[in-house]
């Protein structure tokens, strides 16, 4: 029997999926954003730990998915690149979904959705000691070896030329659940400018692409105004600001009231 996870369990529903994105190594960074969140629609369902881009790396996991479980909440990690040992040591330590950068081709789909299953969907290495820990309610064992084979989810990053120009056949792939757009990336790679003609293109084309095949759409925005346009754009999935960009933002406002017109 498939689990369900806060993300699973948002994207079967009607509300866009909103999550932020994690790049400080700290539990207590999560906890303190998500502790006594109102209830839904106007919720975080899930974060993204970013071990891409942002300071984690793959000591921090285990501390920081339980601490985002605890809150009923999704931890999703961006691991490093689409690797294998990386892609088994984010679901060992307990993630509900795993998203790999730069994904290009079908291929690549394919393979990155065998490293998540176990036999014999996939070839997942096999050794959850640690994992059923995030995962509140769902027992070690048969439980959480059956649950995730499904109930973790699949998350690609369409964020290069190639992949967009692959983007029906990535969606095709059985197992991806779902495609998320970078929008940086995408601008860079393919030239670009972001925000312009060809870029908004590029991203509608991902949107459709997407959803013509059932699957679900997502985005990193950044801030709420971005959010709420992709949002009525259709998009199921919205990443909608970064830790660290409140807390700079945030900060520096505070500082300027202060000295403003003195
Ligand atoms: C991108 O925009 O390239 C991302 O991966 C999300 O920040
Ligand atoms: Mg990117």
């Amino acid at each position: 029997m498939p689990f369900q996870t806060a993300i699973t369990s948002t994207l079967q529903g009607s509300s866009t999926a909103l999550g932020f994105w994690l790049t400080l190594p700290s539990a207590a960074v999560a906890k303190t954003i998500l502790h006594s969140q109102p209830p839904s629609p106007g919720r975080f369902s899930w974060v993204l730990v970013d071990a891409e881009h942002g300071l984690i790396s793959d000591r921090h996991y285990y501390e920081l998915f339980n601490a985002i479980a605890s809150e009923n909440v999704s931890p999703i990690v961006r691991v490093p690149s689409a690797e294998e040992w990386m892609i088994k040591r984010a679901l060992d330590a307990g993630a509900h979904g795993v998203m790999t950068p730069m994904c290009h081709n079908e291929v690549e789909a394919a393979k990155i959705v065998q490293w998540t299953k176990y036999p014999p969907l996939g070839t997942r290495g096999y050794g959850p000691m640690f994992a059923p820990h995030a995962f509140p309610g769902v027992a070690p064992g048969e439980e959480y070896d059956e649950g995730s084979q499904t109930g973790t989810i699949v998350v690609v990053q369409i964020e290069s030329k190639a992949g967009v120009e692959n983007v029906e056949k990535i969606a095709a792939v059985e197992g991806v659940d779902v495609l998320f757009i970078g929008p940086f990336d995408l601008a860079k790679q393919m030239g670009v400018v972001r925000g312009g003609e060809e870029h908004e293109a590029a991203i509608q084309r991902i949107l459709k692409a997407a959803h013509a095949a059932g699957k679900k759409a997502a985005i990193f925005c950044t801030d709420g105004k971005d959010s709420r346009v992709r949002a009525e754009q259709g998009f199921d999935m919205i990443s909608v600001i970064t830790d660290v960009a409140v807390f700079r933002a945030g900060m520096l406002s505070e500082l300027r009231s202060v000295t403003e017109g003195r």
